[in-house]
């Protein structure tokens, strides 16, 4: 099954959106199978973001996603990456289309809640980076007999 690496980043884990964020891809039929609060140690954040550390805005970005707990999860699911990337919505709030993650929930772009990998490639890459393979469950969910045909 498909995999992908989301992470509710800290402004979300502070205003108490890990519930509503996990019961809007379980509700979509999602599969959760691995899950932790971790504050991000700073080499992990440079592997993670490794293509935007040069940026002008990394040094901002830094700072926010080291500044408390983020909540890392793997989920599975048919077609997974695009799903949740659609489901998260545009990187800017103030364009992300409202029903989405960061459209519902965000208003700025240094602040928006959530990360989604965005390709199978990176989403094998940034799990890799956060969790050890032992971390990650396999299981069969109940309704999955009625969400594939
Ligand atoms: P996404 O998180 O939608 O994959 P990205 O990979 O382009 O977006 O950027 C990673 C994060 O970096 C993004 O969630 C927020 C921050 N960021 C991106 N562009 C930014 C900008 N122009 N100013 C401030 N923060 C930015
Ligand atoms: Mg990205």
């Amino acid at each position: 099954m498909d995999r992908t690496f989301l992470m509710i980043k800290p402004d979300g884990v502070q205003r108490g959106l890990v519930g509503e964020i996990i019961a809007r891809f379980e509700q979509k039929g999602l599969k959760m199978v691995a899950g932790k609060f971790e504050t991000l140690p700073e080499d992990r954040v440079m592997e993670h973001y490794a293509e935007h550390t040069e940026k002008p805005f990394f040094a901002g970005l830094k700072a926010y996603i080291t500044s408390g707990p983020c909540f890392l999860m793997v989920w599975e699911g048919k077609d997974i990456v695009s799903i949740t990337r659609q489901m998260i919505g545009a990187t800017n709030p103030a364009e992300a289309a409202p029903g989405t993650i960061r459209g519902d929930y965000a208003m700025e772009i240094g602040m928006n809640v959530i990360h989604g990998s965005d390709s199978d490639e990176t989403a094998a890459r940034e799990i890799g980076i956060h969790f050890a393979p032992e971390e990650i469950t396999s299981y069969t969910r109940i309704d999955e007999a009625f969400l594939y045909e």
